[in-house]
């Protein structure tokens, strides 16, 4: 009965208002299509996500988007990219989703909004702030009313932001993904499905077009398919679309063909090879889909960067596999936005189908190799006292959630010294139940280990402490948070270490939790390199970027981190992202431009916190970084 009344709905409406020129964009259910102005429409889209491109870019990228010849973009609203503290709401600068949807629409491009709250896409937490997981007993992607509330808070601020750009209210934005394939979450809750339901309908109004993405496999539609929400699908190349479609067409008989993801490369992990997909494969899968008529998503068109912390995870309960900080995707447009091989071969593909607009491909940016940076100051982690001074004791180890911190390092401090042999030294056994999910274990300013959750499986972290004579029997336990699971059933990934610590076997009492969310590096002193004891792990290291006159114009480069082992990199302040060449596949970071400071040009700096091992030893002749024109993304 609902259906037929939505059917009968989506007629009048798109009837009446063709009548007086409205702007209407609706289902057509006879005619298995979709309706723009009430005339048969087929989107060609692409998927970017605004969050993993510097907002200086989104223009270029849209216009070459647009050049392509698709119609319309699609991406994922980061409810964490919003909200990174409860109830503080950031939309601002490279969170300017309303600019990003603008922008589109100028560039001539029609917006597919995937507005969550829960997105996946490799990004942290599958974009659910990490301040959720505050609450110890939260049911994520359920009915739980607590999480449902926060839930409901944060589409009572964000969906009434996008009203006035639907389409109908002369906006780009024709339709709106519900949720994101629920139908491959075990907890199957159709009651969230439909509550979710009708806050899209209260806030966006009778007439958008809602929809749901699913693997398309009859087991994901069965829990994704929630009734007044249009069904779709996604699939990669390969075999026939019409079996692909096969599934969508059992839930939803009449209307338009959809694949929301057709996969134009894929996903890395660290210690993988950096994914491929040819672009012939992809061309010719994308010509199949095409000549069924169905409307499609290539996901990704342009993957670009999860800067900073805001890559995700794959994993569960006994594995572990961060992704890096590139997502570049192999994507039809490159990590820094330049045309590939992959982008013709799609374009000529669209060209049999739609007509392609008669604008210049915009050239790719410039890229500069600014060259050799070599380190000038150092700093050892554990010196920055600032930071130590605010510290939680408590007698078990806190999450990171629970000292109110999302990303970065949780670093613990046993309050008690070790007891220390009169001679010789003696050897501890330390026992981390949960690691989250990588740590550096220091007894005094000694590395003892470093051990890691990806290499674990099913066992506990255990590193072997030594501890001489002349030790004060300080233990410190540095842990990073490498990425919040953002697939399946682990995304409730809480970090730092979860349970007790023991010592040979006997659990230790008493830790200060010192949360270290690296925001803010200016508490830091920097030492000149050569200041003694040289240590090389946990380690900051600074250099002046040379590379400026005042009113240059910058370019885009990328940052090679040879010798370098892992950690994380700091353009002025700016969070760039992860680096770990040793691991790869990711070898080189993209550096945009923005980053850079053209205006006072002597205040360019770089500063890396090595987590493993510095190349930076005297007469650390290996102690610099270099600038390329060229990515290394393996
Ligand atoms: C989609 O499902 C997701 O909707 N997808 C992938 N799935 C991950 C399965 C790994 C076991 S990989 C690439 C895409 C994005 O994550 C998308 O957000």
């Amino acid at each position: 009965m609902e259906r037929t009344v939505h059917v009968v709905l989506a007629l009048l409406v798109s009837l009446c208002c063709v009548a007086n020129g409205d702007r209407t964009f609706t289902i057509d259910y006879d005619g298995d299509s979709f309706l723009k102005d009430g005339k048969p429409f087929r989107y060609i889209s692409g998927s970017m996500h605004y969050s993993r491109v510097s907002s200086v870019y989104w223009q270029d990228r849209l216009q070459k988007m647009y050049a392509a010849g698709l119609n319309a973009v699609q991406t994922y609203v980061p409810w964490n990219y919003h909200e990174d503290q409860p109830g503080e709401y950031n939309f601002q600068g490279d969170r300017d989703l309303t600019n990003f949807i603008h922008t589109a629409q100028q560039v001539g491009l029609l917006v597919i909004l995937r507005a969550g709250p829960y997105m996946c896409g490799e990004w942290e937490m599958g974009g659910f702030p990490a301040w959720l997981l505050r609450n110890t007993t939260i049911k994520l992607r359920t009915s739980d009313p607590v999480y449902l509330s926060h839930v409901d808070t944060w589409l009572g601020v964000l969906l009434p932001k996008m009203k006035p750009l639907l389409y109908e209210n002369d906006g780009p934005i024709i339709s709106v993904q519900v949720e994101n394939e629920y139908g491959s979450y075990p907890a199957c809750d159709a009651a969230y499905m439909n509550h979710l339901k009708d806050k899209f309908r209260h806030y966006l109004g009778p007439n958008v077009v809602l929809f749901t993405t699913d693997g398309a496999g009859l087991g994901f539609l069965k829990c994704g398919y929630t009734l007044g929400l249009y069904a779709t699908v996604d699939f990669g190349p390969g075999g026939n679309p019409m079996d692909h479609f096969s599934a969508q067409r059992h839930y939803e008989p009449k209307g338009p063909l959809v694949n929301s993801e057709f996969y134009t490369g894929w996903l890395d992990h660290w210690g993988q090879h950096h994914s491929t997909t040819s672009s012939s494969t992809v061309a010719n899968s994308l010509d199949a889909i095409l000549k069924t008529g169905a409307s499609v998503n290539m996901y990704m068109f342009e993957g670009g960067t999860s800067f900073g912390f805001m890559n995700g995870a794959n994993g569960g309960a006994n594995s572990y596999q961060p992704q890096p900080t590139s997502y570049d995707y192999d994507a039809p447009l490159s990590e820094a936005g330049d045309t590939t091989e992959k982008y013709f071969a799609i374009q000529k593909v669209i060209s049999k189908y739609a007509s392609i607009p008669s604008v210049p491909t915009p050239s790719a940016t410039n890229k500069t190799a600014y060259g050799k940076v070599q380190m000038s100051g150092s700093a050892w982690l554990l010196d920055v006292s600032d930071w130590f001074s605010n510290g939680t004791d408590s007698e078990y180890p806190l999450s990171m959630e629970a000292l109110s911190q999302n990303y970065g390092f949780v670093v613990y401090k046993l309050l008690q010294p070790l007891r220390v042999p009169g001679s010789g030294s003696t050897t501890y056994t330390l026992t981390m139940p949960i690691l989250h999910d990588r740590a550096v274990v220091y007894v005094d300013d000694v590395v003892q280990g470093i051990v890691s959750r990806m290499d674990l499986g099913s066992n506990k972290a255990v590193v072997k402490l030594s501890v001489p004579s002349t030790s004060k029997g300080r233990l410190s336990i540095i842990v990073e948070n490498q990425g919040r699971i953002n697939y399946g059933s682990g995304i409730d990934d809480r970090k730092g270490v979860l349970g007790n610590m023991s010592l040979n076997g006997i659990t230790v009492t008493g830790w200060d939790c010192i949360p270290l969310s690296l925001r803010d590096l200016s508490a830091i002193s920097f030492n000149d390199l050569s200041i003694s004891p040289v240590r090389t792990s946990t380690m900051f290291y600074r250099a002046k970027l040379p590379f400026f006159t005042k009113g240059d114009q910058a370019n885009d480069t990328y940052l090679q981190l040879t010798g370098w082992t892992k950690g994380q990199v700091f353009i002025n302040g700016y969070n760039l992202g992860r680096y770990w060449p040793v691991k790869g596949p990711q070898k080189t970071l993209y550096v945009p431009y923005s980053v850079f400071n053209t205006v006072s040009p002597d205040d360019n700096e770089i500063i890396l916190f090595e987590i493993d091992k510095a190349p930076c030893t005297p007469p650390f002749d290996e102690c610099f970084v270099t600038f390329v024109d060229k990515p290394d993304i393996g």
